[in-house]
């Protein structure tokens, strides 16, 4: 471990583009809990059924329930010192995060050059689209009113702003993640990658002639592509690299 250690430093110190992309487990020492695999949130049901347009079309009260629930969890938690390092490190020209992850901890740790794929738990946009309201804006209550939340343009029902199965991502997100593939040194951390177009980065950068690491505590499907497997806490191993360098 301590030569993954030293090699992975090595790598971090010298790469002038360095692109890391999280997921739910940079989170977990927060307290906010993963969505797959043991004490996740989606452990009880697929993901697919309950992250979609459709489960909140059929059941919006069910669905503002869950996220409201969520938001009051997420407000009691603080970035943990994985945040803390990539938010330092995103000082550095040339450093981007691209999280998957909608707590916002990577933004109140302070991180720079962030690219958010799947939104915001903090932001809200309007459920039919109507052209004023599919621009997303912030809400921060805490806890949420029990009544459905209204879009302040149209009065239809208003969504929390995330990315659901079966929705596009912001194009313009994807491409900024898109473009960050294109670095010495991409790391992939805390992500089970398996949720596309996501879990697709690390094979782009890759094939863009980046070095490639993972930080996990268990293998996934990413651990076979790349050059350089490391299992561990993310908020332990982070803290440990930054000392190396
Ligand atoms: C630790 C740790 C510690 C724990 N330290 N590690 C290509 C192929 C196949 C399918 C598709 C494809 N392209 C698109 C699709 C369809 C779909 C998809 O990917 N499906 C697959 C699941 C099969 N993708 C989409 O629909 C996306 N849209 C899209 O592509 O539009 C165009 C299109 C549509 C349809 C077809 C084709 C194209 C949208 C995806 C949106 C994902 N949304 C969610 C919910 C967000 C809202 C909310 O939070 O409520 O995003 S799903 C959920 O999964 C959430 C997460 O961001 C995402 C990823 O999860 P993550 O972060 O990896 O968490 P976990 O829990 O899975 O893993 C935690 C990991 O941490 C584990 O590995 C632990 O070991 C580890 N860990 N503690 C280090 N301390």
């Amino acid at each position: 471990m301590e030569r993954l250690l030293q090699t992975l430093a090595a790598r971090i110190r010298g790469a002038r583009r360095l692109t890391a992309m999280t997921g739910a487990g940079i989170s977990a020492a927060s307290g906010v809990p993963t969505f797959r695999g043991p004490g996740g949130m989606w452990r009880t049901h697929r993901a697919e059924d309950l992250a979609t347009p459709d489960a909140f079309a059929s059941a919006p009260a069910l669905v503002w329930e869950r996220y409201a629930s969520r938001r009051e969890k997420v407000a009691s938690c603080r970035p943990n010192a994985a945040h803390d390092v990539l938010a330092r490190w995103s000082t550095r020209e040339g450093v981007v995060v691209v999280t998957q992850n909608v707590d916002d901890l990577h933004v109140r740790a302070g991180t720079r050059d962030l690219v958010r794929l799947h939104g915001s738990l903090w932001e809200l946009a309007c459920f039919g689209r109507c052209t004023a309201g599919a621009q997303p804006w912030r809400d921060e209550r805490v806890p949420l009113p029990d009544a459905i939340p209204r879009c302040p343009h149209c009065g239809g029902h208003a969504r929390p702003a995330v990315v659901w199965f079966g929705e596009s991502l912001d194009p313009a997100d994807v491409s900024r993640a898109l473009e960050a593939t294109a670095c010495d040194l991409f790391l992939t951390i805390g992500t089970s990658a398996v949720v596309y177009p996501a879990a697709g980065l690390v094979r782009e950068a890759r094939s863009r002639g980046a070095f490639t690491a993972e930080i996990n505590l268990e293998e996934t499907p990413a651990s076979s592509l790349v050059d350089l497997d490391i299992r561990g806490h993310a908020e332990e191993i982070l803290p440990t690299l930054d000392a190396l360098l």
